[in-house]
């Protein structure tokens, strides 16, 4: 290469490396390779060359092309790095920051409603059990002594699965006892759980959907009577609706599950159109409870000459929509920001006996 090209070449690759951003780089490649740039200048002196001077200022000239576009592509490259580097470094998160109110998440009214179950019977004792949503019809219908004419088992209450092929065709549990069921097959007693989670009938208009929640409870020991039953849910009733002397009524009822069956009715008012739970001359349903049926003790392999036990099943919607004053149940499925926004509770302040249950 002659000495022109070559302090050429050392100002064109100075010019790149002092290149400071991708704007200042893009300048200095249309000034050298650009169609007006230098280098591009050199090439159409070309033409006044004689043939033999041509070509070997021709290839100089390639090559010179060629180590400045290779430095230019390098340059490119690191700047673009050093401009993530940037970027991601005034993006930075700082998670050691409080959270900031605005922003915050809110949690669901079904959620809260279950959280203030789960502090009032935890505090009395309970532990929280689980279990699959798709059940086998024992489990779901016969452990509970619903016998197979039963009105629940019928395709229109009940969700069933396509059968599979053995001649068992599971359900979409159509509440939570099978849990109790499970947990009485592998617990020795005493048990004493409560078992929050979905549950699935078909049903489907102003009052019903076809996916809801429960919380159903079940202690069992061996000296277990109506009255623990009793003060249980009346306790439950009061800490719930934070009404210390609410009235709590149990009526006769029927389960195939239980026997005796009751439900439960909470004192309440409707006074011109306007609802409030408490004292009055009214009576609001909200639970059903029993002694469980001793043919549903042997079906789990407990002694029922030793062990007795009571239950209760109680609607989470309905809980919540009394204690909050919701209207309308289809309104919690509907997944509406603005009603989460104004129906829903602070994530930083989850319900507890001692710190108080909504807030
Ligand atoms: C209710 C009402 C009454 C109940 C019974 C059982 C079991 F598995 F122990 F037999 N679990 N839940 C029960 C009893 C549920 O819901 C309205």
């Amino acid at each position: 290469m002659s000495n022109d090209l070559e302090s050429l070449k050392s100002e064109m690759l100075a010019a790149v490396a002092a290149a400071g951003s991708t704007q200042a780089l893009e300048a200095v490649r249309v000034g050298e390779l650009g169609k007006k740039g230098r280098i591009t200048g050199l090439m159409k002196e070309l033409g006044g060359l004689d043939p033999q001077e041509r070509k070997a200022r021709g290839q100089a000239l390639n090559a010179l092309k060629d180590e400045v576009a290779r430095a230019l592509e390098a340059r490119k490259a690191d700047l673009a790095q050093d401009d993530l580097d940037a970027r991601l470094a005034g993006e930075g998160v700082d998670i050691t920051l409080p959270v900031r109110p605005e922003q915050t998440g809110c949690i669901h009214p079904i959620s809260q409603t279950i959280d203030e179950a789960i502090a009032i019977f935890g505090e009395m004792g309970f532990t929280v059990a689980e279990g699959p949503d798709i059940e086998e019809d024992w489990y779901n219908f016969t452990a509970l002594n619903i016998p197979p004419d039963h009105p629940a088992r019928q395709e229109h209450d009940t969700f069933y699965l396509p059968d599979t092929g053995d001649g068992q065709r599971k359900v979409l549990r159509t509440h939570t006892s099978p849990v109790q069921i499970r947990t009485m097959q592998q617990t020795k007693p005493p048990i004493r759980i409560i078992v929050p989670g979905r549950t699935y009938r078909c049903d489907y208009d102003a009052t019903h959907s076809p996916m809801f929640h429960q919380v159903e409870g079940l202690l069992v020991d061996q000296t277990t009577h109506m009255g623990h039953l009793k003060g249980c849910l009346i306790d439950f009733c009061r800490a719930f609706f934070d009404v210390d002397d609410l009235p709590v009524r149990f009526r006769p009822s029927y389960f195939p599950f239980t026997e005796p069956s009751a439900e439960v009715d909470i004192g309440c008012t409707r006074e011109g159109g306007q609802f409030r739970i408490g004292h009055g001359d009214d009576w609001m349903e909200i639970l059903g409870c029993g002694m469980v049926n001793p043919k549903v003790l042997e079906n789990c392999g407990i002694d029922s000459s030793v062990y007795q036990g009571f239950a209760f099943g109680v609607g989470i919607e309905r809980l919540a929509m009394l204690k909050f004053g919701i209207p309308d149940l289809r309104t919690f499925f509907e997944s509406d920001l603005r009603w989460l926004r104004h129906y829903g509770f602070s994530p930083l302040q989850a319900p507890s006996m001692v710190g108080g249950l909504d807030r």
